[in-house]
């Protein structure tokens, strides 16, 4: 089925405009099927630095573009994707396996983003600010950095791609992306889409490589001046430890450890909705993922009763049938680490309601698939209740007070995404206030952040940026203050006035 969407049986690096093939490739795999999808390239430092001195060279001819026009190249990348809608989405249920209704809200985000970001091109908006000095004027403008490097994670492989890549371009960069080796496809698709937009040689540079090969070389080439990522923690501090050495800028998204608070006058059935859709879809896979349900003791037995009787009519398998709710789990090393959880959770006391298993059976055979599991009686120091599993695992943990939830939910390292059901609007604002995370949700689940909205969080979740929304130009230029005196005279601030 791949091979009738995809014309290519091996994917290429897209380096200064041209399809660059490298020495080694790796099958991806179809974590639904167990079906080798199409070849990634594997490539290294070389490519790497070929890739930067191709995107020096274009990002000073594109930085002088006017950027209403660079944002033109953008409009017309959004016409594509929205044409490309579909086959984006099935190519994207195909690599990393998310249910087909949940590829399309991805490829939208990215189609939004596309919009959004081109409307930026009229605005990019710096300050004036009046001068200390008559005849003087002062004025801050946004300005390029050069060249920047993208390390992109594999959950959302066109969508995170959009919110670093289209602001980046917007403002005048040059960039070069890395995408993660399980989803190359829909970063080929997307190149092939910025070619057809007319983006000039150089500008989008598309280098893929297996472990830490090309991530490295990006973050230690001299000529890259920013890194954004999005991925493990691991991964992340490491690359933030290496930029700190070299005075380079770095924008980091690094997962969460989201909570659903249900107070007990929330709406209980659309609680239920909220942490179904939150905890289960994307099979958990999502920073955003609700994978805690702080819930009060006056309505935790009803809430547990509710879950499990929706969780049963969850269907699980190859999302790319449209009956299917929950895809599987990406890779093996995603597999062992859910597993690690369950026998961490049923070790610390929690209890296990549903779920916590591998299903090997039947339709699940050749695939990866995680039965969708409720954990019960957690407290808020379990390591189910404190660490990112990344996987459709969530564990309710009973308070007695709204204060006590707010305290919980803030209780971890993590800062992304939090969420209160309660009809109380008293709360509703205290909770907005108190909750430590980047984003917040009343009355919805955990996930479903909109691309105009800046998306990242507190603490460990990253390192105080943002990506997508307006704020995400702040990763990509630099502030430049701008005096200009026509006085026709020497005159000295501080000193004259
Ligand atoms: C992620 O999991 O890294 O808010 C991104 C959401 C999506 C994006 C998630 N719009 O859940």
């Amino acid at each position: 089925m791949t091979q009738t969407l995809l014309e290519v049986k091996k994917l290429s690096n897209f380096i200064g405009g041209e399809w660059v093939e490298s020495d080694s490739s790796k099958a991806v795999i179809n974590p639904a099927t167990g079906e080798t999808v199409v070849e990634v390239p594997l490539s290294n430092a070389k490519t790497v630095d070929q890739a930067v001195d191709i995107a020096k060279k274009a990002q000073k001819e594109w930085a002088l573009e006017p950027a209403p026009m660079r944002a033109e190249v953008l409009y017309r990348v959004g016409y594509i994707m929205k044409e490309r809608k579909e086959r984006l989405s099935q190519l994207l249920t195909m690599e990393n396996g998310k249910v087909i209704e949940e590829a399309r809200g991805e490829v939208q985000e990215g189609i939004d983003m596309a919009f959004y970001m081109a409307g930026e091109g009229r605005r990019l908006f710096g300050n004036t600010t009046p001068a200390e000095l008559k005849d003087k004027f002062a004025m801050s403008v946004r300005s390029p950095v050069g060249v920047v490097g993208i390390i992109t994670p594999w959950n959302f492989p066109i969508a995170i791609a959009t919110w670093k890549s289209f602001p980046a371009i917007v403002a005048g960069n040059a960039v070069v992306w890395k995408p993660a080796t399980e989803t190359p496809i829909m970063a080929y698709e997307l190149a092939k889409i910025f070619e057809e937009a007319g983006l000039p040689k150089g500008v989008m540079n598309v280098v893929f490589g297996a472990g830490s090969a090309v991530g490295d070389a990006m973050v230690n080439h001299d000529d890259i001046r920013v890194i954004s990522f999005t991925g493990s923690n691991d991964t992340g501090r490491s690359i933030a430890s290496k930029c700190g050495e070299q005075l380079k800028k770095v924008s980091l998204e690094m997962g969460g450890k989201n909570a659903v608070i249900v107070m007990e006058d929330a709406d209980l059935n659309l609680a239920v909705e909220g942490i179904l859709w939150s905890a289960f879809g994307t099979s958990g896979q999502r920073c955003t993922a609700c994978s805690r349900v702080i819930v009060h003791e006056d309505v935790k037995e009803d809430l547990e009763n509710r879950l499990l009787a929706e969780m049963k009519k969850l269907t699980i398998g190859n999302g790319l049938d449209e009956s299917i709710k929950v895809g599987p789990i990406i890779n093996q090393a995603g597999m062992d680490k859910i597993k690690s959880y369950i026998e961490i959770g049923k070790g610390e006391g929690a209890k296990l309601l549903a779920g916590g298993y591998e299903m090997n059976e039947g339709p699940h055979k050749n695939g990866r698939y995680f039965a969708p599991t409720l954990f019960t009686d957690a407290t808020a120091d379990m390591r189910i209740a404190q660490e990112e599993i990344f996987g459709p695992v969530v564990s309710l943990v009973p308070v007695k007070s709204f204060e006590e939830a707010i305290e919980v939910n803030n209780g971890v390292t993590y800062g992304l995404s939090s969420s209160i059901f309660t009809s109380d609007v008293n709360r509703v604002f205290k909770a907005q206030r108190d909750l430590d995370t980047g984003i917040v949700y009343v009355n919805a689940g955990t996930t479903g952040a909109e691309i105009h909205l800046p998306f990242g969080g507190t603490k460990g979740t990253g390192n105080g940026h943002r990506d997508s929304g307006v704020q995400a130009l702040d990763v990509f230029t630099e502030w430049k203050a701008v005096y200009v005196d026509f006085s026709g005279k020497l005159q000295r601030a501080q000193i004259d006035n």
